[in-house]
């Protein structure tokens, strides 16, 4: 076990986000250097870079001997999950950043062992961060957030992305038809942690993708958790935080009858496949 206060963390990384986030804000008035990494439409910034390094830098002052994982590769190469681990995206929706203006966020997951510790997941634009200490319940800014009760299939709004309903190489298109044609209806935001947050808070119902990094939804799982939410890849297995996976968020009844859904179709020889 780690010795360490817990509301001194929240309380510093809450004022190093708001920082952070002035910086983007202001960066939205002038003009972005934009680059491709593996896609044109997998983009990364300078000020994905900048509030990397940004963050980091104060995470490395503060707690030396934690190790980061984080998407633009200023954090470590990390292996295992001993010790305390960050999970950090500088810019989760950086597409959204890019060209809306809006609907990004900051995300910070931070894990003691594997076991969820702090989750931080601030709208910039919005001003609106979603936040939770394990064990002391979870907020949208200082509004608590209520444990998440079942709902059936029909009457929920799921968020999953159009990418998965048709050819694609994750999972075959037809799978999550029935669940699209029986809910209540769907969105899609284009930001996982926020995706994740929206869960956790009751504005959506469920969360499906088949393919998200640590830093994407590092926060969003250990504050969903704190609601009484759950957390698996698409077929019910165990998230290991510590690889690119699908990732099936839901209130607990509904995500029972989704992952089950999702594994009868398999079973039926339809294909899921997880990132490699
Ligand atoms: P990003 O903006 O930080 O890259 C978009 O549907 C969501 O999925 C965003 O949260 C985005 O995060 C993430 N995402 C987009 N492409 C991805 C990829 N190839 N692997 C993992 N996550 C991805
Ligand atoms: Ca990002």
């Amino acid at each position: 076990m780690v010795n360490r206060d817990w509301t001194v963390l929240g309380e510093k990384v809450t004022s190093w986000i708001n920082e952070a986030a002035d910086q983007l804000r202001a960066s939205l008035s002038k003009p972005l250097e934009v680059s491709e990494k593996s896609a044109h439409n997998d983009l990364v910034t300078n000020m994905d870079r900048s509030i990397e390094q940004f963050l980091i830098g104060k995470i490395r002052a503060d707690y030396p001997n934690d190790k980061i994982i984080s998407e633009e590769g200023y954090g470590d190469g990390v292996k295992d999950k001993r010790g305390v681990l960050w999970l950090l995206d500088p810019i989760d929706g950086t597409l959204n950043f890019v060209m809306q203006k809006r609907f990004f966020a900051i995300s910070i997951g931070i894990y003691e062992n594997g076991n969820g510790k702090a989750a931080f997941i601030y709208d910039v634009m919005a001003d609106e961060l979603f936040h939770c200490i394990t064990g002391s319940g979870a907020y949208q800014n200082t509004r608590k957030l209520s444990a998440l009760t079942d709902i059936a299939i029909d009457d929920a709004l799921i968020d999953l992305s159009p990418t998965w309903l048709k050819p694609n190489r994750r999972i075959h298109e037809e799978i999550m038809t029935e669940i699209v044609r029986r809910s209540s209806g769907t969105r899609a935001y284009g930001a996982a942690s926020l995706e994740l947050a929206y869960v956790a808070a009751g504005y959506l119902d469920a969360y499906f993708t088949m393919r998200l990094s640590p830093w994407d939804y590092g926060a969003g799982l250990i504050l969903l958790t704190e609601v009484g939410g759950l957390c698996s890849r698409a077929d019910g297995s165990p998230i290991d935080i510590l690889t690119k996976q699908s990732v099936l968020a839901a209130r607990p009844g509904l995500h029972q009858y989704m992952s089950d859904h999702i594994r009868e179709q398999v079973n039926q020889g339809r294909f899921i496949k997880e990132p490699e």
